[in-house]
């Protein structure tokens, strides 16, 4: 816990525990030095409270990073409710009322939407309670779940490294390896069949690759392979796939996927760059899902507006190939500068 707060460069920090659930809620606010903080409500058993406060801290920091790079007028900030185990539907409905009314006493200075564990239901539920709540169900006014942008950023994002690296961005006869074929993953495999890419699957749910086989023909591998011989290597579950461990074992030339925290440790990025292997960073390639929600229910964007958001991914990401090669440093460090960049400057008037 101690290491935590030391780690903590973050604005505010509420935390409360709610004893009829036996939960503890976080909500971590990094930075609103873009606009409102905005972020996902996560929700799962964690191990002990520290290690709840701590993802919260973590994922709210890369918020900040995330709307600063990808141009959108946010601030940085993650909510993490960390239950025991399986609540009952009521407590579970009494545990996200509670969250609720800790984001409505925040006044508008921090909006959630869906994350690992929750869904547009859940964010139904919280609106009951508070009007800072994005991702509702359509029928409730919401903007429908942000998996499928998610995979359109992604789907730019790997266009732009294959084009750093073969000088084309044609996707045709080249091998991707589609590590979770989820909410995300799922359209990913389709856009990049369609684009004539070779695809490689992988999930822990054998039904969705039996699935995906039948449909794209696509062939697969075990869930906890990472050693694929590929063009790309798209990471579209957990994170961390990325360590001192498994760069060795990377048979691909880039890796670019939807995951959050990608890489164990700050220096995994320096160990892709020796290893000679382009990456894309995760907080700038995985994007779409806030573009999405803070597009359409926040900002009020048209499909058009939205879309050419989710194109810029890619023309970023050239912009953070481009200055990491320029200055010799990883692409990892490259985009975080231009998110620092874009915090110094402050808030910028709309475009
Ligand atoms: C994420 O991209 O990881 C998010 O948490 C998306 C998001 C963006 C804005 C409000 C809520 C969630």
């Amino acid at each position: 816990m101690h290491e935590v707060l030391h780690d903590w460069d973050g604005e505010n920090a509420l935390i409360s525990y709610d004893a009829r659930t036996g939960s503890h809620l976080f909500i971590a606010i990094h930075s609103r030095r873009l606009g409102p903080a905005a972020g996902g409500t996560r929700l799962k058993t964690y191990p002990a409270p520290a290690d709840a406060l701590r993802d919260a801290t973590l994922l709210a920091r890369a918020m900040t990073y995330k709307m600063a790079i990808a141009g959108l007028p946010m601030g940085g900030g993650k909510s993490v409710l960390a239950v025991p185990g399986e609540l009952t539907s009521d407590d579970r409905r009494h545990l996200l009322a509670r969250h609720a009314h800790n984001v409505e006493t925040l006044g508008g200075s921090y909006r959630t939407g869906p994350d690992v564990g929750t869904t547009a239901a859940d964010m139904d539920v919280l609106r009951e309670f508070t009007s800072y709540a994005f991702g509702r169900s359509p029928e409730r006014g919401g903007s429908g779940s942000s998996a499928p942008d998610t995979a359109v950023g992604v789907f730019h994002g790997i266009g732009a490294a294959v084009g750093h690296v073969t000088g084309s961005p044609d996707l045709a006869g080249t091998r991707v390896y589609v590590q979770g074929c989820g909410a995300v993953g799922e359209p990913l495999v389709g856009m990049l069949v369609e684009s004539g890419a070779t695809v490689v699957v992988s999930d822990v749910v054998p039904e969705r690759v039996a699935a995906l086989e039948a449909k794209y023909g696509v062939t697969s591998v075990a869930p906890d392979v990472v050693g694929v011989e590929c063009d790309v290597y798209a990471p579209c579950a957990l994170g961390q796939v990325v360590s001192a461990e498994t760069v060795p074992q990377l048979r691909c030339r880039i890796v670019a996927g939807a995951a959050n925290n990608v890489l164990v440790a700050d220096e995994d990025g320096e160990r892709l760059q020796e290893a000679g292997i382009l990456y894309a960073p995760d907080f700038v390639i995985n994007g779409g899902g806030a573009i999405h929600l803070a597009g359409y229910e926040s900002l009020s964007w048209t499909r058009e507006q939205v879309e050419a958001a989710l194109r810029g991914i890619g023309s970023t990401l050239e912009e953070v190939f481009r200055a990491a090669d320029a200055h010799g440093i990883s692409t990892e460090t490259a985009a975080e500068r231009i998110a620092e960049g874009r915090l110094a400057a402050g808030p910028q008037p709309a475009a």
